[in-house]
C-alpha cells in the first residue's frame, strides 16, 4: 500500500532515530565486557563512567528501542493488514512526545545525572528529568496504540465477516498488556520517583519503588519479544517457503500471553524478604505456566519449519533443518529469525532456571542472569529488530537496500558473539560471579586483594563474545546508514510477507474476542499484587533518603 508523506516522516524518524543512539547504546555494552574482564581497570572512560555507561546501554537498548519499534512495527502492520493509516493526530502526537521523552533521558544520562540503571527504581536516584521522559515515552506509545484501535473499529465495520488478522491480535495482544502493565510504572515515575528527585518529598518507599517497577519490568520483556512473535508466525512460514502450522495454535499462544506475562513480576523479587514465600511460590508456578506459550511457539514455528524444508525435497527427522534458505542474499530476513529462534532455545531454557524459585537463589545478581537475558533481548527481540528495521525503512523510503551480502552475514555473526557472551556470563555466574560490577577495578585485577582467578577466563570469554557483537553492529550500521543517506529510487510503500495457514481450521469464538482474556488477566494481576503491596506495606515503610552518585548507600541511615 502506497502511504501518506507525513505517515512516511514519521516511520523514518522512528526508524532511524533509535537507530541513532543504538551506536551509543552498543558502544557501552562492548565497554561493559572490557570492563568486567579486566581490559579496563578504571572507573571512566572518554568521559563516561561505569554506572553512567550502564545505565545507557540498559535505557537505550532495551526501552528506547525497543519501544520505538514495537510502535512502528504497529504503525506498518496496521497499515499493512487493515489497509488504512492511523488518524494523523495519533502518531504525530504519538512520535513527538516519544521522541521529547527519549531526548530528556539522553541528555541527563550524558551529563551522568541519571546513572540509575534502566531498572530506575530507589533507592538509586536520577534526575526528575529522567523520570519524566520515560513516563513521555511511554505514554507517547500508549496514543499510537489508541490510533490502531480507531482504526480496527472502522475495518470491523468494514468486514463484519472476517476475523481478526493474527499479526494485528498479536499487536493489539502486546499493547493491551503493555498498557496494563505501564500504568504502575507511570504512577512510580510521576507520583513516587519525580518530587523525591526534585527533593519536594524526603522519603521513599524503595519496596514499593521496586515491586511497581518489576510489576511493569516483567511484562516489559514480553513487550520486547511479542512483536518478533509476530514476524515467527506471520513472516517467517512464508520465507522459510512453507505454511503457518496452526493459526489457532498462534491466537491461543498470544492470548496466554496477555493473561500471563503481569502477574509473575514478582520472580525478579525471590531474594526479597518483604515478599511472603507463598507469593513467591503462586509466582514460581504462573511463570512455568507463562513458559507454555513459548513452548507451544517452538512447536508451531519447528512444525512449519519441518514443512517448509519437506517442501523442498527433506527426507527424515532432521534433514528439513538443512534445506532451509540459510545465507541467501535475496533471502535476508530468514537470517535474522532463524539466528533469534536458535538463540532462544537457551535463552528460554535459562530463564525456566531463573523462574524456579529454589534454583534462583543461585542465580539471582549472577552473571547467569545477563546471561540468560542476552539470548532473550539481545536474541530475537533485537535480531528482529535488526532484520525489520532494514526493512520496513527500505520499503517506506523506497531507498535501495546495499550490501546484501554483509546485511545477510550479520545475523549469524551477532549470533556466535552473543552465544559466546552469554556462555561467558552463566559460567561466571554459576561460580559466583556477581553481574552489574566493574570487576577490572576489584575480582579481575591481579593488584586487588579481592582478586579471584576463577572468574578470568569467563569473563574473557565474555569479552571475545562481545567484540564479536560490536563488529557484527558496526556492519550493521555501516549498511543501515549506507541506505539512509542514498536517494529515493521507488514510491514509499507498505508491504509484509504473509504466510498462509496450512490447515483449515474451524473457528473458535473463545480465540476470536480478546475481552474475556482481559477479565482474567485483571484478576490474575490482583491475585498476586493485592497480597504483594500488602506485604510492601506490612513489611516497608518509607524512609529518608540521600546519595552522593558514586555512593550507593544511604547516608542517612548510616549518620543514625
Ligand atoms: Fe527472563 C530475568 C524468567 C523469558 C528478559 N529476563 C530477566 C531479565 C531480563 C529478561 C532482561 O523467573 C533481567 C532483569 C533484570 O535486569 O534484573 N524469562 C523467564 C522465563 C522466561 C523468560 C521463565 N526473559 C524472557 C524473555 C526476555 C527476558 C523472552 C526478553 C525478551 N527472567 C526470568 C526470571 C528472571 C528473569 C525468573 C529473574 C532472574 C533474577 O533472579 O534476577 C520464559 O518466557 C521463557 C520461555 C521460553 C522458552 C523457549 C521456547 C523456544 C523457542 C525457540 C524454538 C526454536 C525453533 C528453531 C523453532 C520455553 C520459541 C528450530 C530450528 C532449528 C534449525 C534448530
Ligand atoms: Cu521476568
Amino acid at each position: 500500500m502506497i502511504v501518506s508523506k507525513q505517515f512516511k516522516t514519521i516511520m523514518l524518524v522512528g526508524l532511524t532515530m533509535p537507530m541513532t543512539l543504538f551506536i551509543l547504546g552498543v558502544y557501552n555494552g562492548v565497554m561493559q565486557t572490557l570492563y568486567r574482564s579486566g581490559v579496563l581497570q578504571r572507573q571512566a572512560t572518554a568521559g563516561i563512567n561505569y554506572y553512567q555507561g550502564l545505565t545507557m546501554h540498559g535505557v537505550i537498548n532495551a526501552i528506547v528501542l525497543t519501544t520505538f519499534f514495537a510502535v512502528v512495527f504497529g504503525h506498518y502492520t496496521v497499515v499493512h493488514y487493515l489497509k488504512k493509516e492511523p488518524p494523523k493526530w495519533s502518531y504525530i502526537l504519538s512520535m513527538t512526545l516519544m521522541v521529547i521523552g527519549s531526548v530528556m533521558d539522553l541528555v541527563v544520562m550524558v551529563l551522568g545525572k541519571a546513572s540509575a540503571l534502566y531498572t530506575f527504581y530507589a533507592p538509586l536516584q536520577a534526575s526528575a528529568f529522567f523520570y519524566i521522559g520515560t513516563a513521555l515515552l511511554i505514554i507517547g506509545s500508549w496514543i499510537a496504540f489508541v490510533g490502531w484501535i480507531k482504526v480496527w473499529y472502522e475495518w470491523k465495520k468494514e468486514n463484519p465477516n472476517s476475523k481478526m488478522p493474527i499479526a494485528i491480535l498479536g499487536t493489539f495482544v502486546n499493547f493491551t498488556m503493555w498498557f496494563m502493565s505501564s500504568i504502575p510504572v507511570i504512577y512510580e515515575l510521576v507520583v513516587l520517583l519525580t518530587p523525591w528527585a526534585m527533593g519536594l518529598t524526603n522519603t521513599v518507599h524503595v519496596p514499593m519503588t521496586r515491586t511497581l517497577f518489576w510489576m511493569f519490568g516483567h511484562p516489559l520483556v514480553y513487550f520486547w519479544i511479542l512483536p518478533a512473535y509476530v514476524g515467527f508466525y506471520t513472516m517467517l512460514p512464508k520465507i522459510a517457503g512453507g505454511k503457518l502450522y496452526s493459526g489457532n495454535a498462534a491466537r491461543l499462544a498470544f492470548l496466554l500471553f496477555l493473561i500471563l506475562s503481569t502477574p509473575v513480576g514478582v520472580h525478579h523479587q525471590f531474594s526479597e524478604g518483604g515478599i511472603s514465600p507463598s507469593i513467591k511460590l503462586w509466582v514460581s508456578i504462573l511463570t512455568f505456566g507463562v513458559s507454555i506459550p513459548s513452548f507451544m511457539t517452538a512447536f508451531t514455528v519447528g512444525a512449519s519449519l519441518e514443512y517448509a524444508g519437506k517442501k523442498r525435497g527433506a527426507k527424515g527427522l532432521f534433514q528439513w533443518m538443512e534445506k532451509l534458505p540459510w545465507f541467501r542474499a535475496d533471502n535476508y530476513l530468514f537470517g535474522y529469525f532463524i539466528c533469534g529462534l536458535i538463540l532462544f532455545i537457551f535463552g528460554g531454557l535459562s530463564g525456566i532456571v531463573n523462574g524456579s524459585y529454589t534454583l534462583n537463589q543461585l542465580v539471582h545478581n549472577t552473571g547467569w542472569v545477563p546471561g540468560h537475558f542476552h539470548m532473550t533481548v539481545a536474541g530475537p527481540s533485537i535480531l528482529f529488530i535488526l532484520g525489520l528495521t532494514l526493512f520496513m525503512f527500505h520499503h517506506v523510503s523506497g531507498k535501495p537496500l546495499k550490501s546484501k551480502f554483509t546485511i545477510t552475514i550479520i545475523p549469524y555473526l551477532w549470533t556466535v558473539g552473543v552465544a559466546l557472551l552469554a556462555h561467558g556470563l552463566m559460567a561466571g555466574g554459576l561460580m559466583g560471579e556477581p553481574r552489574r560490577t566493574n570487576m577490572g577495578l576489584s575480582y579481575t585485577n591481579p593488584d586487588s586483594p579481592l582478586y579471584n582467578s576463577h572468574w578470568v577466563p569467563s569473563s574473557t570469554i565474555t569479552m571475545v563474545g562481545g567484540l564479536i557483537m560490536g563488529t557484527a553492529a558496526l556492519l550493521y550500521f555501516i549498511c543501515f546508514f549506507k541506505m539512509v543517506f542514498s536517494k529515493t529510487v521507488t514510491q514509499p510503500t507498505v508491504t509484509l510477507p504473509e504466510s498462509e495457514e496450512l490447515h483449515v481450521e474451524k473457528d473458535i469464538p473463545l480465540l476470536l474476542n480478546m475481552k474475556p482474556w482481559i477479565i482474567l488477566a485483571v484478576i490474575l494481576i490482583a491475585s498476586t499484587y493485592i497480597p504483594s503491596f500488602k506485604n510492601a506495606f506490612k513489611y516497608g515503610k518509607p524512609v529518608e533518603n540521600k546519595y552522593h552518585m558514586d555512593n550507593p548507600a544511604n547516608l542517612i541511615e548510616n549518620d543514625k
